[in-house]
């Protein structure tokens, strides 16, 4: 079955041609790519399950206390999707995601290591999110 993530922006930044980049890349790799445009919490869960999608990804910018909102929202709603995250990451956001099991990819990540990261993603939606792993 075709892997179907949703892709949205979770703060109002210029930052658009990582999360272009990052639909192109997963869609060549076989996903099917919502683009849900710049979003506020309640309409990305809603989209999600609309949606019925696999996994989310979160473009953040920059406005990492929005995207824990976002994703504890998700997690409530939708136990059993996954979600992905990248944008204008500092380190410290980056361990913090992974602390919260949310992969963070942040500027000069390879599209290659996210699309291997979103696959194995939809292939086991939980560990991440158990294990508090990276990538
Ligand atoms: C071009 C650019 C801009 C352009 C935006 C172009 C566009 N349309 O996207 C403009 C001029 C608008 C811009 C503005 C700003 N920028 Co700027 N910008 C850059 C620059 C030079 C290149 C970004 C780029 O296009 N990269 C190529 C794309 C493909 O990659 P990307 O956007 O980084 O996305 C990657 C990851 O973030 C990730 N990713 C992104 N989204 C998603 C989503 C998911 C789901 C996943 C999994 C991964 C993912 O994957 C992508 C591939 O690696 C970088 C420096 C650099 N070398 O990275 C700074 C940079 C991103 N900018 C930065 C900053 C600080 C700003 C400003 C705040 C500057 C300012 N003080 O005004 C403003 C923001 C203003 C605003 N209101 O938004 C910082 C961010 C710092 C950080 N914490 O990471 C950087 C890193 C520069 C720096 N070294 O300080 N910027």
């Amino acid at each position: 079955m075709t892997p179907r993530i949703l892709l949205v922006k979770t703060a109002l930044d210029g930052h658009w041609r990582g999360i272009t980049a990052v639909a192109i890349a997963l869609r060549d790799a076989g996903f099917e790519v919502l683009l849900g445009g710049m979003a506020r919490c309640d309409e990305i869960v809603q989209m999600a399950v609309q949606e019925d999608v696999d996994l989310v990804g979160l473009s953040i910018g920059g406005h990492i206390a929005v995207a824990e909102r976002i994703i504890a929202s998700l997690r409530e709603s939708l136990p059993d999707v996954a979600i992905i995250a990248g944008g204008t990451l500092r380190p410290s956001d980056v361990q913090h995601l992974a602390v919260i099991g949310v992969p963070g990819f942040p500027p000069g990540s390879s599209l290659r290591d996210i699309v291997a990261c979103a696959r194995d993603l939809v292939r086991t939606p939980n560990v991440s999110k158990l294990s508090g792993d990276s990538n």
